[in-house]
C-alpha cells in the first residue's frame, strides 16, 4: 500500500511504520474529497469555505506550518487529523507505528516531546503541544479559525464540552481495557476496576446515545466519536451495535473527507 502522503504543502514518504517527514514546498491546497485512495494528503482542506480560510491565513506574516507526530492507529491522533482537516490547516505529519510497534528510535522521539510518552504530539512552531484536547483547544483558538463550522460556539457549549469529555472517558477506559488485556492476558475483565471500566463504557455510550446535544452539527464531539467507535470497534475491545443512534452518526458523518481519509489502516 503507497503510504505516501503529504500535508498540502510538503511531501512525506516512508514505508508503513516508519517515520514519515514532510519538507515544505508551498502550493495552494487542494480540496479533499470523500473515499479518496491512500496517499490522500492528509491535510487537504474538506472543503472550499476552508480551502479559502487555509489560503487567507497562511498568506499572514509569521504563519507557520505545523508538525504532527503520531500513528495512523490512533484514535486520539486521528481527532487530531479530523480537527486539522476540519479547520482546513495544513500540516507535516511525522507517522509513527502503532504504539506495540514503536522502533527505539520512534519511542525516543516521542518521549523527547512528551515527558507522558505518548502521542499525540503537535510542533507549533513556537513550541510543543501534547494531548489531543488540549492540541484541538488550541487550533480551535487559532486567531482566524473560530469561525469554521467546526469550532463554531463549541467552546461556549458546555452540554457540547461534557459530551467531548464523556467520549474521551469511553476512550481512555477503552485503552486501559485494550492494554490489560493485551499486556496483562491472565486479568478477570469484568470484576473490580476492569468490570468498572466496562460499566464506564457502556454509561458513557448511553448517555451520549441520548443527548440531542450531539449530533446536529460536527465539531470536536461529533469528531471524537466517530473516532472512539471505530477504534473500540477496530480492537474489539467493546461491543457497540446496541448504540443505533451513534451508530447512524457515526456511518454519516463517516463520509466526510476529514474522516473517510483517516480511517485506521488495514494493517495497523
Ligand atoms: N490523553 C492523551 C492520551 C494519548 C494516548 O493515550 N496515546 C496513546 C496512543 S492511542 C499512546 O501514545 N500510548 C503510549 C503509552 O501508553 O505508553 C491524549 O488525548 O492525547
Amino acid at each position: 500500500m503507497d503510504r505516501r502522503a503529504t500535508d498540502g504543502l510538503g511531501s512525506l514518504d516512508g514505508a508503513a511504520g516508519g517515520f514519515t517527514q514532510g519538507h515544505g514546498v508551498d502550493r495552494p491546497p487542494r480540496l479533499a474529497r470523500a473515499g479518496a485512495p491512500d496517499g490522500h494528503d492528509p491535510g487537504d482542506p474538506v472543503d472550499a469555505d476552508a480551502a479559502e480560510r487555509h489560503t487567507r491565513i497562511r498568506a499572514q506574516p509569521g504563519c507557520r506550518r505545523v508538525k504532527l507526530i503520531g500513528s495512523e492507529a490512533s484514535p486520539y491522533v486521528r481527532f487530531v487529523r479530523v480537527a486539522l482537516a476540519e479547520l482546513g490547516m495544513t500540516y507535516t505529519f511525522e507517522t509513527t507505528a502503532p504504539f506495540a510497534k514503536l522502533t527505539a528510535e520512534q519511542h525516543e522521539r516521542i518521549n523527547q516531546a512528551n515527558p507522558l510518552m505518548k502521542v499525540p504530539v503537535l510542533e507549533t512552531g513556537d513550541g510543543t503541544l501534547f494531548d489531543s484536547r488540549v492540541i484541538v483547544d488550541w487550533l480551535l483558538s487559532r486567531p482566524g479559525y473560530a469561525d469554521a463550522e467546526f469550532a463554531r460556539g463549541f467552546r461556549e457549549n458546555f452540554d457540547r464540552i461534557n459530551a467531548l469529555t464523556t467520549a474521551y472517558g469511553i476512550l481512555e477506559s477503552g485503552v486501559l481495557r485494550f492494554l490489560i488485556r493485551m499486556r496483562h492476558p491472565d486479568t478477570d475483565m469484568d470484576s473490580g476496576y476492569m468490570g468498572r471500566s466496562r460499566e464506564r463504557i457502556d454509561s458513557g455510550l448511553s448517555w451520549l446515545e441520548a443527548t440531542p446535544v450531539l449530533g446536529p452539527s460536527f465539531g470536536p464531539p461529533e469528531a471524537l466519536v466517530c473516532c472512539a467507535l471505530a477504534w473500540l470497534e477496530r480492537r474489539s475491545v467493546h461491543d457497540v451495535s446496541a448504540y443505533s443512534r451513534l451508530n447512524r452518526l457515526a456511518a454519516d458523518y463517516g463520509q466526510r473527507p476529514s474522516l473517510a481519509t483517516t480511517r485506521i489502516p488495514e494493517d495497523a
